[in-house]
């Protein structure tokens, strides 16, 4: 006899014709999902699917890698180069020597007249690592300007600048199997199942296996606060606070592992007398979680064998991120959970190759994270790019959040954007509008033509995109993985590699150095500067000289560091307990919290809160046009509190106006308790919304703005001309 689903409901999957599987690494979140892409007998891509035996993900996909063969011919896709002399006028479609042609006399000529700093350069976390790595040899090493940042700034700064601070580098040091051994997870301003739902699908497997606490610190009751054993919605920005205080409880109550921090650990007294002063009620009385359930978090986190912290935007984007990420490592150092099996401080990255650019980019310093400042970092970098060592600044220069203002006075003439959207996704829409107004030569170089920063641009590139090309991604723990040429490039697009040493061939001198043309051959560029010693003398972490495209594809994905090639990939870094500082110490920091937020007042009553949901990514530029993506929330909405909205006489569904001291913008209004009474929640993935309404301070030593904290009032408005404004600024 049949029971259940098999007799009633068969399921049966539709044909999709699929002649050939090809491998590939989503290019969407940095989970780093292993996935096939299906090719249907003429080449088309028609479908996905998850890779078994991946480490990752094993089999598993989200949503946006379920739908992402959709995204090669989505509209809007960029076909030919584009040109025009202002940006009122109307495009040209030119060739590509033409358009290179002209950007690079365009740069050189701003550069003559101006200064070599006058041209800036903004990159993204979404092309392929040897892509970025190009990039970075192009920007430093050729066009020579010290100008060129990431929107990495808008992302990960915090993080990368709070593992500096506490650990000496960057790179995350846990691995997602520390959920396999973990005996207590605290999770902070991170809402896993949306963001990165084959993480979260990792940790509920480790769960079903293997009770432990899991404890989710948000201000909203996120689906992932709905499914912890505690949820502490803590106050907004005042999270420093509250892990000041957990620090506080375990040593006080002396649940520290003092042989740790004696042996490892440098900093302590100060760290100890700034902690003292963040008891559990004063603390409470700033964070607003109360002292005895402070204590009850800092006794179970304390009396775990092991336990692990992660965290995403809800810590790095406030005026406080950086500080936010080292007092997690604090609270990681005291206990003894760095480099152990379920003990770790992980940061969980945002975009699918926001590490490549970190780790290669050239940004934020030099290659193979050594630094601009470091006199021996530079000589090597220039011996092998066959440059003068003096060509690089012995300072970084401006973050991406600093770029804007300079160009707004004037210190920056020329723009060049790869791979990001800023006039959707920087803070203050409208301050970012009048700014790309005033450049007089700006650059697009983006998959598609339609995104909104080609609004102010004098020349557009297409790019190929994602699986267009061939190259690796390092995911959020330090996995490097490949993307395989699944398809042609569309029409014209060239893939960024190609676009960077094509440019590069319009400086004469750079005719001297090395720019191979292919990904694998600058992968064993990469590898070669990736070998050697640490300030400390130990070997270089982030080393890649083991590894070759055959072996991450046979592996489905290697971790670094892989120092031969018979070696695995390393799952967790600082196991010994020895830091990339001098002498090889980590670093206890005293974080004081100031009050240096924009907070609801009586003219601004509620705190507004913004980030994403599972089935858009950033703005929208593919997902937008994914049919099965697009259609679970079409309009921009906003999370509000069915009790503030009865108050104000809103409505379920109703359009409203939200105002702050920047801008307005119209939301469809969503009721749901996930909010509290005094916040809203507006997901940022739509133009013209939420950052015409933000502020953005910025943190002082990650340069990242505060989007998740800003205030904003609420006004009632006409349905049918919300409802036509709506429509009008969402054309697709
Ligand atoms: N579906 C989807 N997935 C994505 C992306 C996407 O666009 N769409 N983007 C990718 C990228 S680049 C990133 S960076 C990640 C982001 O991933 P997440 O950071 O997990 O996502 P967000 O929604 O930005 O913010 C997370 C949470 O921070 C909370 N928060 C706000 N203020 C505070 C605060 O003061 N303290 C604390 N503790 N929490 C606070 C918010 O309420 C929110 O629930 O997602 C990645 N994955
Ligand atoms: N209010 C608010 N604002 C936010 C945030 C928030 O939480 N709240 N989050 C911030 C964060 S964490 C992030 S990461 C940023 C993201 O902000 P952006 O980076 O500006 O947003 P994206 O839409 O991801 O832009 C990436 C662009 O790259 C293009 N692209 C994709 N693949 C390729 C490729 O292979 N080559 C080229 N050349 N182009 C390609 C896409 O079409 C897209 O236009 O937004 C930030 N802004
Ligand atoms: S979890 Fe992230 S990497 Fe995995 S399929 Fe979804 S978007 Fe892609
Ligand atoms: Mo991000």
């Amino acid at each position: 006899m049949l029971f259940g689903r098999r007799r009633k409901n068969p399921i049966t999957l539709p044909d999709k014709g699929v002649k050939q599987w090809k491998y590939a690494t989503c290019g969407y979140c940095s989970t780093g999902c292993a996935m096939e892409v299906g090719l249907d007998a003429n080449g088309n891509a028609v479908t996905t699917r998850g890779v078994a035996d991946a480490p990752v993900n094993q089999g598993k996909l989200c949503i946006k890698g379920i739908t992402e063969a959709s995204i090669f011919d989505a509209t809007g896709r960029g076909t030919d180069p584009l040109c025009r002399d202002n940006y009122w006028d109307d495009w040209r479609t030119v060739s590509w020597d033409t358009a290179l042609d002209n950007t690079a006399a365009q740069f050189k000529r701003i550069q003559a007249e101006h200064g070599p700093d006058s041209v800036a350069i903004v990159s993204t976390g979404q092309i392929l690592t040897e892509e970025f790595y190009t990039l970075g040899k192009l920007a430093r090493g050729v066009i020579g300007t010290n100008n060129y940042c990431g929107n990495t700034t808008l992302c990960m700064a915090s993080a990368v600048s709070g593992y500096k601070r506490s650990f000496g580098a960057d790179g995350p040091p846990g691995c997602y199997d520390d959920f396999e051994h973990t005996e207590c997870l605290l999770a902070i301003g991170s809402n896993l199942p949306e963001q990165h739902p084959v993480i979260y699908w990792r940790l509920k497997e480790a769960l079903e296996k293997r009770q432990f606490p899991l404890i989710v610190v948000d201000p909203r009751v996120t689906m992932f606060a709905q499914f912890a054993d505690i949820h502490l919605p803590v106050k907004p920005g005042t999270d420093l606070v509250l892990l000041n205080a957990l620090a506080h409880v375990i040593l006080a109550e002396g649940l520290a592992d003092e042989q740790y921090i004696d042996a490892h650990c440098n900093g302590r007294a100060d760290f100890e007398a700034l902690v003292a002063r963040y008891d559990p009620l004063t603390a409470s009385k700033i964070c607003g979680i109360s002292a005895d359930l402070i204590r009850q978090v800092a006794r179970l986190y304390g009396q775990a064998g092991a336990a692990m912290s992660i965290w995403t935007m809800g810590i790095n984007q406030s005026t406080h991120g950086s500080d936010g990420v080292s007092a997690i490592n604090n609270l990681n150092l005291i206990t003894g959970n760095i480099g152990k099996p379920g003990g770790t401080s992980l940061s969980i990255t945002g975009q699918c190759n926001a590490m490549g650019t970190r780790e290669w980019g050239s940004t934020t310093g030099l290659p193979g994270y050594r630094s601009l400042e470091n006199a021996q970092h530079r000589a090597e970098i220039a011996a092998a790019w066959h440059i003068d060592a003096a060509r690089f600044p012995a300072f970084r220069g401006l973050a991406m959040t600093d770029i804007f203002p300079a160009i707004e006075s004037g210190q920056i003439k020329a723009l060049w954007l790869v791979a990001t959207n800023p006039m959707t996704s920087m803070p203050n829409t409208e301050r970012i509008r009048r700014t790309m107004e005033k450049l007089k030569f700006c650059v697009v170089q983006d998959a598609y033509a339609d995104v909104e920063a080609a609004q102010y641009a004098h020349a557009y590139f297409p790019a190929s995109i994602w699986a267009e090309k061939e190259g690796t991604f390092t995911n959020t723990e330090r996995r490097v993985n490949l993307v395989t040429r699944v398809k042609p490039a569309l029409a014209n697009s060239q893939p960024d590699l190609w676009i960077f040493t094509q440019l590069a061939k319009r400086w004469a001198h750079a005719a001297d150095m090395p720019f191979p043309d292919t990904a694998s051959a600058v992968f064993e560029e990469m590898k070669t500067l990736s070998t050697g010693v640490d300030v400390n003398g130990a070997p270089r972490n982030l080393d890649l000289s083991g590894m070759s495209y055959a072996k991450i594809l046979a592996a489905r994905g290697l971790q670094w560091p892989m120092r031969t090639a018979d070696a695995a990939g390393q799952p967790r870094l600082y196991s010994d307990g020895v830091f990339p500082f001098p002498d090889g110490k980590a670093q206890l920091l005293a974080m004081e919290w100031h009050d240096n937020n924009e907070s609801p007042d009586e003219d601004f009553p509620f705190w507004l809160n913004s980030g994403r949901v599972v089935e858009h990514f950033h703005t929208r530029t593919r997902t937008g046009k994914v049919g099965n993506c697009n259609k679970f929330s079409p309009t921009a909405h906003m999370e509000m509190n069915p009790d503030a909205a009865s108050h104000l006489g809103i409505e379920h569904m109703e359009y409203v106006r939200l105002v702050s001291r920047r801008g307005d913008a119209i939301v469809m209004v969503q009721l749901t308790h996930r909010v509290p009474h005094d916040m809203v929640f507006v997901p940022f993935h739509y133009h013209d919304c939420v950052n015409r309404l933000s502020l953005g301070l910025l943190d002082p030593h990650s340069r990242q703005p505060a989007f998740k904290q800003c205030a904003v009032r609420i006004e009632k408005t006409n349905q049918a001309e919300a409802a036509r404004l709506n429509l009008e600024m969402r054309a697709y």
